[in-house]
């Protein structure tokens, strides 16, 4: 099979059509050796990527940034922070991975700002600052603020600032004080940090909380505020003119009617919604709160989505990203079967219809850590432990929520080789390198024809060679199975079936009689069974006229 069909992107949508690679530059790759990853690593890395195939790389934050959040804060959206490189670096990554037919989004975090960015140290200075409404004020006394409404993070969401007598509000950390979006000076002046970046050959961007920019907290509300869609609509006719950008919005709070509103085209909003529906079933309320996966229900989500959004809208397919554990230690097996449940995972998803994000390290099937509390950077587990300390909460039950949920299971450095720290850094790393790096690596999987890595290049293959994949409608079988998950996908004259094992049990499954005789475009296991062999995965195709 040819290794790669160039995109192309000359067409508006080509993003439909598109595999994207998520990359969280701090684990990435460090090239000079401070133990943090940099631009010039991901450009030492892009022949790696070009041999998996993909067709755009989603580039968390390299914005100048006191990293309280790892650059979800931003203190300057035109510059590039030290820490990662200089702007030349930046210019040479877009140029380099350009030429591979890769194109560069990256991922703007227009909710908030740091609260070291020049635009909020101006408007905590007086009242009558020009940048003071750049901000969500509110007045107070030290001890009663505006309402209860309490940080993503923990904590109040509001943040007293005495000289001043208001609160300014924040739906993150105190260092991320929400922007104004009320206040056309602040997006204007948004619109031309976008627009810098497009300059520059920027092909896309990922929006973070884009669902929550609008909101009203004097009616405790945050996500879908009734400003929201005017606010997207100027976004896109103001920053994004040009044909073929793409843009991401991260939208928790996007159920299947929203979606439609976000990405239907003629709409002009965003190109494609990325919501949690699915990724959230296998917990009770709160997120540290883990239950069981029920798989029909899953099943049913998936289902809801293909079908909802066929023709109307356009959805993002992922497991995971910098903020969720690792998919083959949350639905798959990360000891006896992780070869086989990683590549299960990645056929029922890359089988649907959507644009496929893959997150670092999840194509060699990198799996979770466990760390002691000490160990661990993110704040959000350093908010959650004290948290449940103080409630009385038992503490080797908050590291077992740590271990399974905590966003550090994402952000531990890529794993490159046997080599020390893994071949991400010469120095000691940021965060630990999970210690299955001598098993576990990118120099082993391209040495090994069966890996998981060249599964997901064949994949990644497949949604551009067969059409039926991108654009195909959705059925699914067996809906109340709760161990196989299989589906059929029909475009025109192509036929495709999916099924997974989604267990580690041998199950019956009949293949519905039109696929008899059909084609395997992919399988984790090499020969076929009467019976679905643990985990076992496969993508069969006919092609009737
Ligand atoms: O995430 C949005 C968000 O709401 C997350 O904080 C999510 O609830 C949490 O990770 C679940 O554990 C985005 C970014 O992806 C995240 O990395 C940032 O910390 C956050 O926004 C603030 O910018």
């Amino acid at each position: 099979m040819a290794n790669r069909t160039a995109l192309d992107k000359t067409q508006p949508d080509w993003w439909k059509q598109a595999v994207f690679y998520q990359i969280y530059p701090k684990s990435f790759q460090d090239t000079d050796g401070d133990g943090l990853g940099d631009l010039q690593g991901i450009i030492k890395r892009l022949d790696y990527l070009q041999t998996l195939g993909i067709d755009g790389i989603w580039l968390s934050p390299v914005f100048a940034s006191p990293q309280a959040d790892n650059g979800y804060d931003i203190s300057d959206y035109c510059a590039i922070d030290p820490m990662f490189g200089t702007m030349d670096d930046m210019e040479h990554l877009i140029r380099a991975a350009k030429k591979r037919g890769i194109s560069i989004i990256m991922d703007l975090v227009l909710n908030h700002s740091s609260d070291e960015h020049p635009w909020f140290l101006e408007a905590r200075k007086s009242r009558e600052n020009p940048y003071h409404d750049f901000y969500v004020w509110r007045d107070g006394t030290p001890d009663t603020p505006p309402n209860d409404m309490q940080a993503v993070f923990g904590g109040s969401a509001w943040t007293y600032v005495p000289h001043l007598r208001q609160y300014y509000f924040h739906q993150f950390l105190e260092k991320q004080p929400d922007l104004n979006w009320e206040n056309p000076a602040l997006r204007n002046a948004l619109y031309q940090a976008i627009r810098f970046w497009t300059d520059k050959g920027i092909e896309g961007f990922r929006l973070d909380v884009i669902d929550q920019i609008a909101k009203e907290p004097d009616r405790k509300i945050t996500a879908n505020g009734s400003r929201l869609h005017e606010f997207l609509q100027e976004l896109h006719r103001e920053a994004f003119p040009q044909a073929g950008i793409v843009t991401v919005g991260e939208t928790w709070s996007a159920d299947i009617d929203r979606a439609r509103l976000f990405s239907a085209p003629e709409r002009k909003e965003l190109s494609m919604v990325f919501q949690f529906e699915h990724i959230c079933l296998d917990q009770a309320g709160e997120k540290w709160d883990a239950i069981p996966l029920d798989l029909p229900r899953l099943k049913d989500c998936v289902r809801r989505w293909q079908q909802g959004l066929h023709t109307e809208g356009w959805n993002s397919l992922f497991f995971n990203n910098h903020d969720l554990p690792r998919i083959v230690s949350r639905w798959g097996d990360d000891t006896t079967y992780r070869v086989a449940s990683a590549k299960m995972l990645a056929t029922m998803l890359h089988g649907l219809q959507g644009t496929p994000y893959i997150y670092q390290g999840e194509e060699l099937g990198m799996t979770n850590i466990r760390l002691p509390i000490t160990a661990y950077v993110d704040p959000e587990i350093h908010n959650l432990y004290r948290d449940r300390l103080a409630k009385g909460v038992p503490e080797e039950e908050i590291m077992q929520s740590i271990w399974a949920r905590g966003r550090d299971n994402a952000r531990t450095p890529m794993q490159w080789n046997t080599e020390p720290f893994a071949g991400f850094s010469t120095a000691e790393p940021w965060l630990p390198v999970n210690p299955n790096y001598q098993t576990i690596n990118a120099q082993a999987a391209l040495d090994d024809p069966d890996s998981v890595f060249w599964y997901y290049q064949k994949l990644i293959a497949l949604r551009k060679r067969y059409p039926v994949i991108g654009r195909g409608d959705f059925t699914l079988l067996c809906p109340q199975d709760t161990r196989v998950f299989a589906y059929v996908r029909r475009w025109n004259e192509q036929k495709l079936c999916v099924i997974c094992n989604f267990t580690a049990e041998t199950v019956p499954f009949a293949v519905p009689e039109d696929f008899d005789g059909a084609e395997t475009l992919l399988a984790n296991y090499k020969d076929t069974g009467a019976m679905l062999r643990p985990y076992e995965a496969k993508m069969l195709l006919v092609t009737a006229p």
